[in-house]
């Protein structure tokens, strides 16, 4: 079914929108769970989306949001700002504000925004930002001013995500062991997954994880990764089939070597997907192939979310 972007706004052609009727997952999350990367887009009549957005997205908005948290059985979630707003972070804002204390957000700034912007931002609930290098989604941001922003936010007690390109890590290395917060990599810094998980492009990115012990991944989108695809039928898994299972052998690497410093999240609505748009159901039915045991599964997606966007609260 289309849902047609409103406010004079177009999709981008050939835009997937988010599943429609999400299976109920198998895996039953542990009590608490946060999905710790999810993007409200709009809707556009009520927040326009960014001059310079590099993509027009269905409006995916906040009502949709909580209603997918409460149909998976997360209790809470972490709103990233997408790209497609730039750095007006007003529909994350009102998400973040409308939720009863159960959104964090992660918003994007540059470096004119205030002192009281920023605290403004972290009274809705921002917990970080978020500094995109993913040539087809930003222009280029001068790294001096990436730093600047880096240097203001960290006495609020926020951290830095970053998105990036597995072939680009080697020039931005200096940069992120340079930040002077927390910073947490989007997607295992998006490895190419048709390369061995014990060579030298994931070999990197483990080695910035054990030299840099305030670097944190999210294990996230499997279905962004994957070269070998969805589960064959939607909606449910054959019997022993792994969905995104090409993807799992890097996943499960992180998590067992660093499982106090790894975040999940579904990533809804999942933008600029061009095959398939993923079952947010079976999205949650990877987790135990990457998050074998109970407290595995409970540092995941309770403890060290919670540790990051909502220390205030005793687990
Ligand atoms: C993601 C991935 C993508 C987009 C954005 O901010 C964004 O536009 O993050 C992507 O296209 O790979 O995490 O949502």
């Amino acid at each position: 079914m289309s849902r047609p972007t409103t406010g004079g706004f177009t999709k981008t052609e050939g835009w997937l929108d988010w599943f429609e009727a999400p299976s109920r997952p198998r895996f039953v999350l542990p009590p608490g769970a946060v999905d710790a990367h999810c993007h409200v887009f709009g809707p556009g009549a009520e927040f326009p989306y960014a001059p310079e957005r590099k993509y027009t997205p269905c409006d995916a908005g906040k009502a949709e949001l909580f209603a997918l948290r409460d149909h998976l059985g997360f209790a809470r979630h972490v709103i990233v700002q997408a790209t497609c707003h730039g750095a007006d972070n007003r529909a994350l804002v009102d998400a973040c504000v409308s939720s009863g204390g159960r959104a964090r957000g992660v918003a994007t700034v540059r470096r004119s925004v205030t002192e009281a912007e920023l605290l403004a931002l972290h009274a809705a609930g921002v917990r970080g930002v978020r500094f995109n290098f993913v040539k087809r989604l930003v222009d280029f941001t001068p790294r001096d001013e990436l730093m600047e922003i880096a240097s203001r936010i960290a006495p609020l007690g926020w951290h830095v995500v970053v998105y990036f390109e597995a072939q680009d890590l080697p020039e931005l290395w200096d940069f992120f062991t340079a930040l002077p917060t927390t910073v947490v990599v989007d997607h295992m810094g998006r490895p190419d997954v048709s390369q061995p998980v014990d060579g030298p492009q994931f070999g990197l990115f483990l080695r910035l994880l054990r030299e840099h012990p305030t670097i944190w991944s999210k294990v996230s989108c499997p279905e962004r990764l994957s070269v070998g695809g969805p589960p064959a039928l939607p909606g449910r898994l054959a019997a022993g089939e792994v969905p995104y299972a090409d993807v799992v052998p890097f996943a499960r690497r992180i998590v067992e070597e660093f499982p106090d410093r790894v975040l999940w999240g579904t990533d809804w609505p999942h933008p600029n997907l061009k095959h398939h748009m993923p079952d947010d159901g079976l999205l949650v039915d990877f987790i135990p192939h990457i998050a074998p045991t109970p407290q595995l599964q409970r540092k995941l997606l309770v403890d060290n979310p919670m540790r990051l966007y909502w220390p205030e609260v005793a687990c």
